[in-house]
């Protein structure tokens, strides 16, 4: 008799748990997942790996770039030439947040290109301009967001490949104004390394 008149309220207090640690996982997918980051930190886990924020269920990555004016060379985050190396899933979009914190006019272009390095200060002629943000396919050269301003926007899904981000303006990539993005079917969720 007793057995039975405790087993309601062992599966209702069940039940209560379940529904909170339910109520508690949506919320923090919803907080959390679907609020792009104010920056990228770039110190790594014990893994090496810094995650990025995504939202799966719109195969979205929230990547923001920033050039930081406490580093004094041009830079994607603080790093250079290609060190920053970020992971994404095939067929995923990024929306991508460009902060421009130095006194001199910067640009991000997403680049389909297969040198490894860049070779000239145009960046269309080591590459393929896919996605330009604070600047045009035509104005990249002599055009970027200024000192304090930032942009942002969302890529179409990306294939496969080794692409370049660059800042378009003239000789900066060359200069070191560029990391690496790679987009895998072998990469589940969107991480970066700085090398
Ligand atoms: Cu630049």
């Amino acid at each position: 008799m007793k057995a039975q008149s405790v087993l309601p309220a062992v599966i209702a207090i069940v039940v209560a748990i379940i529904a909170l640690v339910t109520a508690v996982y949506v919320y923090l997918n919803y907080h959390y997942l679907t609020t792009a980051p104010s920056t990228i930190t770039n110190t790594t886990s014990t893994s090496g790996k810094t995650l990025l924020r995504y939202d799966s269920s719109n195969k979205t990555v929230y990547l923001t770039i920033a050039v930081l004016s406490t580093v004094s060379t041009l830079n994607f985050n603080g790093t250079t030439n290609g060190q920053l190396v970020i992971y994404v899933p095939a067929g995923w979009s990024l929306y991508v947040t460009f902060i421009n914190y130095q006194s001199l006019p910067h640009n991000l272009i997403i680049l389909q290109n297969d040198t490894p390095t860049p070779n000239s200060p145009d960046v269309a002629q080591f590459g393929k301009i896919l996605y330009a943000f604070g600047a045009t396919s035509s104005n990249y050269e002599t055009t970027g967001i200024s000192s304090g301003q930032s942009v942002s926007g969302l890529t179409d899904p990306l294939s496969p490949g080794i692409y370049m981000l660059v800042c378009g303006i003239y000789s900066h990539a060359e200069s070191g104004m560029w990391a690496v993005l790679v987009v895998s079917q072998n990469v589940t969720a969107p991480y970066a390394v700085v090398t």
